[in-house]
């Protein structure tokens, strides 16, 4: 037998051999390395053939082929083995049973989400519509119909972000609503008097936040235009809805105020307790009797008509019912402050 013959039966003895021990792909990796790679003995010995006869060669190369091809078929099989074999192993240890209970906290509403709904449904069972109006606003609709002319220093009563496309369709200026009061006009146009209306909603303003004041907070409005309607009717509305919200008595003051669109104006501002424990009175809002040219700019008569309206701060009544001293925390998105409620 030709010497590379009887090396090339002990390079496949000893290939066989080492094949048979591998059970782990990062074994069959470094088989195929050392046994059909690049500086294997079966490599090397193809490098040989150069130097041999033609009659040599012929009696060798065949041989040498087949058990390459041989090993590599192997080497093939075990590969698919094993690849299928670690892919199972992997789907055991990750098998989920989604038909299981969560061990980790349930969802819940935000606070303002809840004080919104507490409103929504104690001014339902008074009759009230409950009113959306857009965020980008029409400069028409948040300050000319109520009373607030372009050249009227009351303009600069809330710091307004401007925006510099106008109105879609109309061109009109807009701006991000600084209240949702422009909702009252809305509701007017849509629905004529009588109306009762409330309006919970978001609303913008360009000024420096503390703890009482943020650039986007929640209001609240309300409307209502009837015959004879007077203060009354807005004292008694306000001490209904302070009453139910905060299930007990809570100390308001109640102070003149001035917005172009109510004659007479009034605010009122509620006693709260500071997380350092003193107390300290906070603005809730801003409500009176609409003014009649408010009236007439919405097509009613104010001979006829009389109204009230008001603004709650929304987020700072959820800032007094759950006690939260720094009206940032609120849309902070702290986990630790919402897992609160
Ligand atoms: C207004 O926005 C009037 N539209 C309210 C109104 C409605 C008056 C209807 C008359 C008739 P004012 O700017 O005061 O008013 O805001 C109303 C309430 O929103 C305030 O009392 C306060 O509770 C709350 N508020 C005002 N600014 C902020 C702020 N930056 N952050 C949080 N809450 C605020």
């Amino acid at each position: 037998m030709h010497p590379l013959l009887s090396q090339l039966n002990a390079i496949a003895a000893q290939a066989h051999t080492a094949l048979s021990a591998v059970t782990t792909l990062p074994e069959l990796e470094a088989y195929t390395r050392a046994h059909l790679g690049k500086h294997s003995p079966l490599a090397q010995m193809n490098k040989q053939l150069g130097t041999l006869s033609t009659e040599e060669k012929r009696s060798i190369a065949p041989a040498l082929q087949a058990l390459r091809q041989e090993l590599e078929a192997h080497t093939h099989t075990l590969q698919e083995t094993l690849s299928t074999a670690a892919m199972q192993a992997e789907l055991a240890a990750q098998w989920y049973d989604l038909t299981q209970p969560s061990t980790a906290r349930k969802g819940s509403l935000h606070p303002i989400t809840r004080m919104r709904h507490d409103i929504e449904d104690l001014f339902s069972s008074m009759g009230f519509r409950i009113a959306d109006g857009p965020h980008i606003e029409t400069e028409w609709h948040n300050f000319d119909a109520l009373n607030i002319p372009p050249t009227h220093p009351a303009r600069d009563m809330q710091d307004t972000f401007f925006l510099r496309t106008g109105h879609a369709n109309t061109r009109e200026n807009t701006v991000l609503r600084t209240h949702t009061s422009p909702v009252q006009v809305r509701s007017m146009l849509q629905y004529g008097a009588p109306v009762r209306v409330v309006v919970p909603g978001r609303v913008f303003r360009n000024e420096a936040t503390d703890a009482t004041h943020d650039t986007a907070f929640y209001q609240v409005e309300g409307l209502v235009v009837d015959t004879h309607i007077h203060m009354g009717h807005l004292k008694a509305t306000m001490q209904t809805m302070l009453e139910r919200l905060f299930g007990t008595e809570v100390t308001v003051r109640m102070r003149p105020a001035y917005f172009p669109f109510v004659e007479p104006g009034i605010e009122l501002d509620m006693l709260y307790t500071k997380a350092d424990g003193t107390e300290k009175w906070l603005e809730i809002v801003g409500a009176g009797m609409v003014h009649p040219h408010v009236l007439r700019s919405c097509g009613i008569d104010p001979s006829v008509y009389s109204g009230f309206a008001f603004g709650f701060g929304l987020t700072r009544l959820t800032m007094l019912r759950y006690g939260i001293t720094d009206i940032r925390d609120l849309f902070s998105g702290s986990y630790s402050v919402l897992s609160q409620f």
